[in-house]
């Protein structure tokens, strides 16, 4: 299966991590996107909308892309042990809709504010960062915090999800920005553990080190 790819993109961290879970292999195709590797027109043919992660199937030509998307098809399509798939992505309805909504909280809410809040500050004019959009992307980290209250993990109870790892991919992102996750005391408490135990923490570690030199670079 190839995988585009770049290893400080929190989307493609959280495939990344998915993948080890899952205990599936990805054949990685580095995707230069400051060299507009994404606009040429071998890629724009697999995927038009010019994004990664993309996964490619090569043996049929099936292409896919959106993190999430791709997190739940990989544990669908390749997780053989019943029990880790029910885990990463239980099928209890409730309980499934409940990691939906983390991932779509993920996705238009937290790493959507976090893009809101630094990406002009580190990409194209570079300005100082907008306080409406800080108190925008806090409140983010604030919901994330009820959401953990009580709870081991971030869809409830003491299975780590998939869910958790779209999100931890995030946090670390948040944290190399230089963002005081201990001011949330819930986050921070389930970031110490998550990452710890995660398949693949270490590299969404260094693919997050490698998005954090943005906030170094003049
Ligand atoms: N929601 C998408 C976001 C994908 C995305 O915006 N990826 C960025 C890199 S982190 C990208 O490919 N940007 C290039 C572009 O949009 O042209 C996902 O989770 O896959």
């Amino acid at each position: 299966m190839d995988f585009y790819y770049l290893p400080g993109s929190a989307p493609c961290r959280a495939v990344q991590m998915t993948a080890a879970a899952v205990g599936v292999e990805l054949n990685l195709k580095l995707t230069n996107l400051m060299a507009g590797e994404h606009m040429k027109p071998e890629f724009l043919k697999i995927n038009p909308q010019h994004t990664i992660p993309t996964l490619v199937e090569v043996a049929d030509g099936f292409f896919l892309w959106e993190s999430r998307a791709i997190q739940i098809y990989l544990v669908e399509r390749y997780c053989t042990d019943d029990a880790a798939r029910e885990r990463l992505y239980p099928s209890e309805p409730r309980r499934r809709a409940i990691v939906h909504q983390r991932l779509f909280f993920d996705v238009a809410v937290l790493y959507q504010r976090f893009a809101e809040y630094y990406y002009p500050q580190i990409f194209g004019q570079k300005l100082p960062g907008d306080p409406a959009r800080l108190r925008s992307m806090e409140q983010a980290l604030e919901f994330l915090n009820a959401f953990l209250e009580g709870e081991r993990f971030v869809a409830g109870g003491d299975t780590l999800t998939i869910a958790d790892l779209s999100i931890l991919a995030s946090i670390a992102t948040f944290e190399v920005a230089g963002y005081d996750l201990a001011r949330h005391a819930n986050v921070h408490r389930w970031y110490q553990e998550t990452k710890a135990i995660a398949p693949a923490a270490e590299k969404n570690a260094e693919g997050a080190k490698v998005f954090g030199l943005y906030f170094t670079k003049k």
